[in-house]
């Protein structure tokens, strides 16, 4: 059986894994949500919007004859992931998750771990200060209880409406990100509070590492949890999982 792949994108390590699939000559397509205008040139095909929940995945699974789904996702698309499970184990697709660990506080780190998007806006149930809030777009409104601090918003889009923060400054940007431009950004709005998602990799640390240098408090927000399934931590790994799942089938 010649292996064709379907990965789920989003993230660094997706696309690095579409770099890898092309240098070894794999068949593949890499997938996005469509979550941002231009989602960044792919080494292989790619498709963007949902899939129509878990019955749109299978069908698209069957029609396209895929062999293989690789979950690159974010770690906080969980719909997504858990899509994913239910419709190959439906479809009968071997599936994998390239995912990345959850960042761990180091020595310096002033880190309060909260478990979901509300609690951290409850935990800015404060006196005003100065936040940076680089979460995305999607969880703005959530926040909206708490305009009496500054928000410096990080997105990767202008945004359709505006935020529900009167006073508020916008940076259009997307990663990955540096550790010096962090610093440098988060010096010029004199930022006194860190909000993050707990991503892992590498792509969106460097506002975790201005923190520790700045000496900065950091709510950070733990991913969601999602079902059990096979978890693979580089793309070296994936492509032997492929290879043997390939053999695997005997086919
Ligand atoms: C559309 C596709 C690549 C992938 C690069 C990674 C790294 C740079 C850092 C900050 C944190 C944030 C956000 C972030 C990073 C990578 C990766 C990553 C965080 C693109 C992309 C898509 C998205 C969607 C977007 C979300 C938002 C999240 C911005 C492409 C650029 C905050 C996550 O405006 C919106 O609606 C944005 C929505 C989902 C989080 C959210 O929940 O709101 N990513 N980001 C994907 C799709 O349509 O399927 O154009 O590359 C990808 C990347 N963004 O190929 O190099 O691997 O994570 N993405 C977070 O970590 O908290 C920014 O600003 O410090
Ligand atoms: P989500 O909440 O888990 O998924 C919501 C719905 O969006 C899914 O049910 C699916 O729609 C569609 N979808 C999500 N990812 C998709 C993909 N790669 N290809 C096709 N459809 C997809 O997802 P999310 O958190 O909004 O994330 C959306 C995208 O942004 C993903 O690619 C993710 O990797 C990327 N991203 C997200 C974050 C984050 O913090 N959430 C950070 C960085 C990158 P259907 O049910 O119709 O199939």
């Amino acid at each position: 059986m010649v292996p064709n792949l379907l990965v789920l994108g989003g993230t660094t390590e997706a696309t690095a894994l579409c770099r890898a699939l092309a240098e070894v000559g794999l068949v593949g397509t890499i997938s996005f949500a469509g979550r941002v205008k231009r989602p960044v040139r792919q080494p292989l095909p790619q498709r963007v919007g949902g899939f129509g929940g878990v019955a749109g995945l299978v069908s698209y699974l069957r029609a396209e004859k895929i062999t293989h789904v690789v979950d690159a996702t974010h770690p906080f698309a969980a719909q997504m992931s858990r899509n994913a499970i239910a419709a190959c184990a439906e479809a009968g697709v071997p599936l994998v998750a390239l995912t990345r660990a959850p960042w761990m506080a180091q020595e310096g780190d002033q880190w309060t771990s909260v478990q979901s998007i509300d609690a951290a806006v409850a935990a800015l149930d404060r006196p005003a200060t100065r936040v940076i809030l680089a979460i995305g777009r999607m969880n703005l409104p959530a926040f909206a209880p708490h305009p009496q601090h500054f928000y410096l918003l990080r997105l990767v889009d202008p945004p359709e409406t505006p935020p529900p923060f009167p006073d508020h400054h916008i940076v259009v940007d997307r990663g990955p990100f540096d550790t010096q431009g962090d610093l440098d950004l988060m010096r010029s709005f004199d930022i006194s509070l860190v909000v993050s998602k707990n991503a892992g990799g590498t792509g969106a640390y460097a506002k975790i590492l201005a923190a520790r240098a700045l000496r900065l408090p950091v709510i950070m927000i733990d991913r969601p949890q999602v079902p059990e399934r096979r978890e693979l931590h580089s793309v070296q790994a994936v492509l032997d999982w492929v290879h043997h799942a390939s053999t695997d089938l005997g086919v």
